[in-house]
C-alpha cells in the first residue's frame, strides 16, 4: 500500500525515526497522458496534483512541515495563502491534533479552499491585503512569537517535501522527461523540482536535469518583469503574487536546467482550462491551467522538437474554484418540468 511521501522517500528526506510522521498518504498522483495537445512525435503527460487528499501538491510538502513542527513541540502553525496553502495546511494541523491559523487576502481565494480552511476548524482571517503583504505579516508574527510554526514555503521543510514529486515523475517514467512545466507563483514548487531532479541527478539516477518551463500570469510577472509587481492581478488567484518569496533560487533552477520563465494572459489561461475539461477531461484549476496554456504557446513558437517528453504539472484540482468552473462554461442548466421537455431537447432522430 503507498505509505505517503515521508515514508516512500524516506531515505531523501531530512527525517529521522523520531520524526511523528503526520500523513493523509498523499502522493503518488498519476501521469496522465493527453494525446492530441502537442504535434506529432511528442508527447505530453499530466501529473496531476489535484487527486492528493486536500486536492493540491500542497500537501507533499504539509506532510513534512507538520511532522517536523510536531516534532519540535510546536502547538501551532501558522501560514499566508492565496488557498491552497491554507487547506493542506488546515487538514494536516486537523490530523496532528494541532491548532492552525491561516491569513488570507480578503475575497480573493477560491470558494472550495476557503470551505476546506473552516471545515478542517483552522482560524481563517481575511485580511485587508493581498498574499504578499499576508506573508510579511506572518514571517514578522512567527519570528516574535517561538510558539507559531511558519509553514509557508519559506519553511525548508516545504520544499524537502514538494520535491518528491520530481522522484515520482522519474519512477513513473523509468527515466527523465526532457521539459517539466509549472506554473509559479511564490516560486517554491519550480525551486523544489529543480532539488529534486538535481538531487536524482547527482545520485546518478538520471543523466541530465529537465528543462524547467515556468509560467506566471501576465498581470502577476515578477519574475519574466525582473521586478516585483504591487498589485498583482489575474484570474488564477492561487498565482495572484507579486513578490516570490523563492524568486531568486527559482531563476537559478531554471537557468541550471537550461528552462525559461514566461507569462501567460488570463485569456490564454481560460482558453487551456477550457481545452482540458472538453478535449482531455480533466478540470484543473486556473493557476494549473496557466502551466498548460505556457506549454501551447511555446508549441505554437516551436520550441518543442520532434522526440520531446514534457509533463506538466497540474498543481490543483478545478473543484477548487467552481465559480470560475461555472463561468467558463458560458452556459446554465436547461429547465424542464417533464419528460416530454427532456425528450424534445435531446433532438433524436425519430425512429423508423
Ligand atoms: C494551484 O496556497 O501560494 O510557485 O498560498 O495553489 O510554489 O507558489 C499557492 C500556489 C501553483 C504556485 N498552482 O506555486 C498558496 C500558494 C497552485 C497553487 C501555485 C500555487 P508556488
Amino acid at each position: 500500500m503507498w505509505p505517503g511521501v515521508i515514508e516512500r522517500y524516506r531515505a531523501w528526506l531530512p527525517v529521522s525515526e523520531h520524526t511523528p510522521v503526520v500523513t493523509l498518504r498523499e502522493g503518488n498522483t498519476p501521469l496522465v497522458e493527453a494525446p492530441g495537445l502537442l504535434g506529432r512525435g511528442k508527447t505530453l503527460w499530466l501529473k496531476f496534483e489535484g487527486l492528493n487528499p486536500t486536492g493540491s501538491f500542497k500537501d507533499r510538502g504539509m506532510t513534512l512541515a507538520v511532522s517536523k513542527a510536531k516534532e519540535a513541540g510546536a502547538r501551532t502553525v501558522i501560514c499566508a495563502s492565496t488557498g491552497n496553502t491554507s487547506a493542506a495546511a488546515a487538514a494536516y494541523a486537523a490530523r496532528a491534533g494541532m491548532t492552525c491559523v491561516v491569513v488570507i487576502p480578503d475575497g480573493r481565494i477560491a470558494v472550495g479552499k476557503l470551505a476546506q480552511a473552516l471545515a478542517h476548524g483552522a482560524r481563517v482571517v481575511a485580511l485587508a491585503g493581498n498574499f504578499d503583504e499576508a506573508l510579511a505579516h506572518v514571517r514578522a508574527l512567527a519570528e516574535q512569537h517561538p510558539a507559531l510554526a511558519l509553514v509557508n514555503s519559506v519553511n525548508p521543510f516545504r520544499l524537502e517535501g514538494q520535491k518528491t514529486a520530481a522522484f515520482e515523475i522519474v519512477d513513473a517514467l523509468g527515466h527523465a522527461p526532457t521539459h517539466l512545466a509549472l506554473p509559479v507563483g511564490n516560486a517554491g514548487n519550480i525551486t523544489a523540482y529543480g532539488m529534486g531532479f538535481r538531487a536524482y541527478r547527482d545520485a546518478g539516477r538520471i543523466p541530465a536535469l529537465p528543462r524547467l518551463l515556468g509560467f506566471q500570469a501576465a498581470g502577476a510577472a515578477p519574475l519574466v518583469l525582473g521586478h516585483p509587481v504591487e498589485h498583482p492581478e489575474t484570474v488564477a488567484t492561487a498565482i495572484r503574487i507579486g513578490r516570490p518569496a523563492s524568486g531568486e533560487r527559482a531563476l537559478a533552477a531554471v537557468a541550471e536546467s537550461g528552462g525559461r520563465v514566461e507569462a501567460v494572459t488570463d485569456a490564454e489561461i481560460l482558453d487551456a482550462y477550457r481545452r482540458l475539461a472538453t478535449t482531455v477531461g480533466i478540470l484543473a484549476e486556473p493557476a494549473s491551467c496557466a502551466a498548460v496554456a505556457g506549454v501551447l504557446k511555446l508549441e505554437r513558437e516551436g520550441y518543442f522538437a520532434a522526440g520531446d517528453e514534457v509533463v506538466v504539472v497540474l498543481t490543483g484540482h478545478g473543484l477548487k474554484d467552481p465559480d470560475t468552473a461555472r463561468a467558463v462554461s458560458g452556459v446554465e442548466p436547461i429547465r424542464a418540468s417533464s419528460r416530454a421537455e427532456i425528450e424534445a431537447l435531446l433532438e433524436l432522430a425519430t425512429p423508423s
